[in-house]
């Protein structure tokens, strides 16, 4: 039986569920210790070796011939990967970029000015980062080469205006890299590629080696030792966000189709065993229907063993009484993704409050989201909606309030300010104002 079907109608059970489904990502508190200690230490490597740990780490886990020379990916071989590729593969990449560069466009924040009665300037300053670092999964240990996530990555960086871009992504056996991440990468006019990958990756970028420059903002998903990374340097360098294993949620009546609903779940289920796929419905026919379509297209995948125990493990089909209750669940649980796979989906998003990205009606699989129609696919996980946002243009930028007073705002305001710096005890604070009335 791959997937369970439970039944939930009170507020208990609903809190209780979406508990249970967010702890996915550490379900095991001496794991996630253990994972923190051997991170602690590559980082204390590679502060104190730099580069030459890297090389370490690197011939000890993805490659046994690696040297320091195959750090820094030479322009050539984007060339060749980019000659290798099919062109109709690389044209598809790039109408995808084309989308979502249009999609991230929208986000682009402008600065503003704005002058006050008593001619105070006030204002806000939005400028991108100087330097970011995406990494990219290349598809070693159960992992795939994530290539749609270098897209989703760099080009909100290149929309907000980031001028220095590098990329970060581990070296197969042989030491090269997946030829469509470096064609990718070409594509989108990015030359500063590194093989390496892991959490030493992560602390290179963070904290520079003499051939890693350091950067301003890491961006980019990995698994737990990456996360774990970019947990513990957060604050030396930003960070996109803390994402954890993806996650579906389906909201379904009788409009929708079993099949393609199954087929959606399946599409989250593959991406890890920690994976959750989640169908809400009030119709006990449609739930039986999309059980028994799991069970039979689960069988022919290429990835059955991860998208099976996925299924088993953190994979539900939901009975609840009606819709509104099912809407009660999906608020709760917060989804990464939600599909609304109703007749009318557009009635029901006014009671959606919390979702990292809505997919509305039966004709809008998850996977036009992960790879084409625009919107950023690094999305908040874990009832992490309930705070956070998709990665977008903003990521990649800070802001700088602006204020300008005058002679007479100072000495219209000195009193005021003065009294509440001595309520602080600041008496400088308190100096800086007044001194500027005493003519
Ligand atoms: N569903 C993933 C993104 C992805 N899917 C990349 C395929 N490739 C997390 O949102
Ligand atoms: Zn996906």
């Amino acid at each position: 039986m791959p997937c369970r079907i439970i039944e939930i109608s009170t507020p208990a059970q609903i809190a209780e569920f979406a508990a249970w489904s967010a702890g996915r990502f550490a379900p095991d508190e001496a794991r996630e210790a253990k994972v923190e200690d051997v991170v602690r230490g590559i980082i204390r490597a590679v502060r104190e070796r730099g580069d030459t740990a890297l090389v370490e780490y690197t011939r000890s886990f993805d490659c046994d011939s690696f040297d320091l020379s195959m750090l820094r990916v030479p322009d050539e071989s984007i060339q060749s990967a980019m000659a290798a590729v099919p062109d109709k593969d690389l044209e598809i990449l790039a109408e995808a970029a084309e989308n979502v560069r249009d999609f991230h466009q929208r986000q682009v924040q402008q600065s503003w000015m704005t002058t006050r009665e008593d001619g105070t300037v006030l204002g806000q300053l939005v400028r991108p980062v100087d330097r970011v670092g995406l990494y990219v999964p290349g598809g070693t240990g159960g992992q795939t080469p994530l290539i749609s996530s270098l897209i989703m990555n760099a080009v909100p960086a290149q929309v907000a205006g980031v001028s220095e871009i590098a990329v970060v992504t581990p070296p197969r056996k042989d030491g090269t890299i997946n030829p469509h991440i470096l064609a990718t990468a070409g594509m989108l006019g990015i030359s500063e590629i590194y093989a390496a990958g892991s959490a030493w990756a992560i602390t290179a970028l963070a904290l520079g080696t003499e051939i890693v420059h350091p950067v301003d903002v890491i961006a980019g998903p990995g698994n737990l030792y990456v996360t774990t990374a970019k947990r513990l340097l957060m604050g030396k360098v930003g960070i996109d966000m803390l994402a954890g294993p993806s996650e579906i949620t389906v909201l379904a009546d009788d409009s929708a189709n079993p099949s393609w609903l199954a087929a959606d779940m399946l599409s989250q289920a593959e991406h890890d065993t920690l994976a959750a796929a989640i169908l809400v419905t009030a119709s006990r026919d449609l739930a039986e229907h999309i059980k028994d379509e799991l069970e039979r297209q689960v069988k022919s995948l290429p990835r059955h063993d991860i998208a099976a125990a996925a299924l088993k493990d953190w994979g539900s089909i939901v009975l609840v009484p009606n819709l509104d209750v099912g809407l009660g669940l999906v608020n709760a649980i917060a989804p990464e993704h939600l599909e609304l796979a109703v007749a009318d989906a557009w009635s029901l998003l006014g009671k959606v409050r919390h979702a990292g990205a809505v997919f509305l009606g039966n004709h809008c699989p998850e996977a036009v989201g992960d790879y084409f129609a625009g919107p950023n696919h690094v999305l908040p996980t874990t009832r992490t909606a309930r705070f956070a946002s998709a990665l977008s243009v903003e990521t990649f930028c800070k802001k700088t309030s602006l204020v300008a007073t005058s002679c007479a705002y100072v000495s219209d305001n000195a009193a005021k300010i003065a009294r509440l710096a001595r309520l602080e005890g600041l008496e400088a604070h308190a100096r800086s104002a007044e001194i500027r009335t005493n003519r």
